[in-house]
C-alpha cells in the first residue's frame, strides 16, 4: 500500500514539474521561463553557424515584472512594457528569444533583449517595409525576404497579386518555430503558396541567385551580433547583384534620432553602387526613439517585364527615377486592409526633418 502511496505521489510530482515547465504562468514578480522546444522542429538548409558565439542571458531584462529594453545602441534610454505572462523564453543557437503577453501591447517578441514585434504596432514597419518597395515597382514578380522571421513582412507581400514567388532566408529557424506557435498574427504570412523558406545565410543564398528578384528586402535586427553584417557595403553589393534590372531593395534603416551618422555613412558607402538611393521612416512606439527607417534603393535598367513606370499608376509617360511616389496603389479591397500604409503616406515617409535630410544627404539634396 505504502508502495501504491509513493507511486501515485510520484506521479503527480513529475506531472506538476512538465505543467509548470511546459506552459505559459502567471509571472509572480521577477521569474522567467524557460520553456523546452522539443516540438518545435525545421528542416534547414546547409549552413556552417558555427562561428556564432553562445547566446547572452537577458533575463536581468526582466525587472518586477516589467520587461526593459536597454541597448548599448540607444544609451542612456529604455523603454518598458509590463508583463502579463512570459510564453517562451529560451535561447536558440543564435540569440536569446523570448515572448510574452503583455498589459497594453498584446504579444511581445524579443530577440536578445531587444523588442522586434508588438502585436498593438507591428503594423506599420511590416506594412511601410513592404510596401514601400513594392508600390514603387511596377511589376513585382520574384521577391526575397531576408530575415524577417516572424512572418509578418511575408503577410504584406502576399497582399500583391502580381508576385509569384517570395523566397525568406532566415538564419535562426527558432524564431520562425516560435512565432508560428505564439504570434499567429504575424506568421499567418508563411501560410501563402508562394511562400518558399529557406533556414540559411541570405549572404550566401544571394550568391548563388544572380539577377533574380525584383525586390529584396532585409527585416534584420539591429547592427550588433550576427546581424552587424547586414550593415556593411559587401551585403548590399549582394543585393543589387541578385537583383534584375530595375529591381528594388529596401532594409531595416535604424533611427534618425538615435544613428544618424550610421545611416549616412551607409547611404554615401552603397550610393556609387544603385541608381538611386533614399530614406523612409515610419513612426512605432515600441523601437527606441518611436520610430524606424528604410534604406531604399534601385538597381538601374527597366524592370523585367515591367510596365512603364508611372506617378501613382495613371498612365503617364514620365520615368520615375527613385522610389518617393508609388507607381501603382493599392485596390480598394487591399486598402480597407491596410492599417498604415496609403499612397499619401508613402511619399510622405520619404519627407525628412531638416536636421536628418542634412546630415544624411548634405545640403544640396
Ligand atoms: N518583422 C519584424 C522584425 C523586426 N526587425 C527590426 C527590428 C529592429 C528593432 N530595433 C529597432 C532599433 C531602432 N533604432
Amino acid at each position: 500500500m505504502a508502495a501504491i502511496v509513493y507511486c501515485l505521489f510520484f506521479l503527480l510530482l513529475i506531472n506538476h514539474y512538465h505543467f509548470t515547465t511546459t506552459s505559459a504562468l502567471r509571472l509572480p514578480s521577477t521569474t522567467t521561463i524557460i520553456t523546452p522546444s522539443s516540438s518545435l522542429k525545421m528542416s534547414t538548409d546547409n549552413n556552417n553557424t558555427s562561428d556564432f558565439p553562445p547566446p547572452a542571458d537577458y533575463s536581468h531584462l526582466i525587472i518586477d515584472g516589467w520587461f526593459h529594453e536597454r541597448g548599448t545602441l540607444w544609451p542612456g534610454q529604455s523603454f518598458a512594457l509590463q508583463i502579463k505572462e512570459v510564453l517562451y523564453h529560451k535561447p536558440s543557437q543564435f540569440q536569446d528569444v523570448l515572448v510574452f503577453e503583455s498589459v497594453s501591447y498584446g504579444r511581445v517578441l524579443v530577440l536578445d533583449g531587444v523588442i522586434q514585434v508588438t502585436e498593438r504596432d507591428e503594423l506599420s514597419y511590416q506594412e511601410m517595409m513592404a510596401h514601400l518597395p513594392l508600390y514603387a515597382h511596377p511589376n513585382p514578380q520574384r521577391v526575397l525576404v531576408i530575415g524577417g522571421g516572424d512572418g509578418g513582412v511575408l503577410r504584406e507581400i502576399a497582399r500583391h497579386t502580381s508576385v509569384t514567388e517570395i523566397v525568406i532566408c532566415e538564419l535562426d529557424p527558432d524564431v520562425i518555430a516560435v512565432s508560428k506557435k505564439y504570434l499567429p498574427f504575424v506568421a499567418k504570412g508563411f501560410d501563402d503558396p508562394r511562400v518558399k523558406v529557406h533556414v540559411m545565410d541570405g549572404a550566401q543564398f544571394m550568391k548563388e541567385h544572380q539577377s533574380s528578384f525584383d525586390v529584396i528586402i532585409t527585416d534584420s535586427s539591429d547592427p550588433v551580433g550576427p546581424a552587424s553584417v547586414l550593415f556593411e557595403t559587401p551585403f548590399y553589393k549582394a543585393m543589387h547583384d541578385s537583383l534584375r534590372d530595375g529591381g528594388i531593395i529596401c532594409t531595416q534603416g535604424e533611427c534618425v534620432w538615435l544613428h544618424v551618422d550610421l545611416i549616412q555613412r551607409l547611404i554615401k558607402a552603397i550610393t556609387p553602387l544603385f541608381s538611386s538611393v533614399e530614406y523612409a521612416y515610419c513612426t512605432i512606439p515600441s523601437y527606441p526613439s518611436g520610430q524606424i527607417g528604410f534604406v531604399i534603393a534601385t538597381k538601374k535598367g527597366a524592370a523585367v517585364g515591367g510596365k512603364k513606370r508611372s506617378i501613382d499608376g495613371e498612365d503617364k509617360e514620365e520615368e520615375v527615377v527613385g522610389c518617393k511616389s508609388p507607381v501603382r496603389v493599392p485596390t480598394e479591397a487591399v486598402q480597407k486592409e491596410l492599417r498604415y500604409y496609403t499612397p499619401e503616406m508613402h511619399r510622405a515617409a520619404f519627407v525628412l526633418p531638416a536636421f536628418a535630410k542634412r546630415a544624411i544627404f548634405g545640403d544640396d539634396e
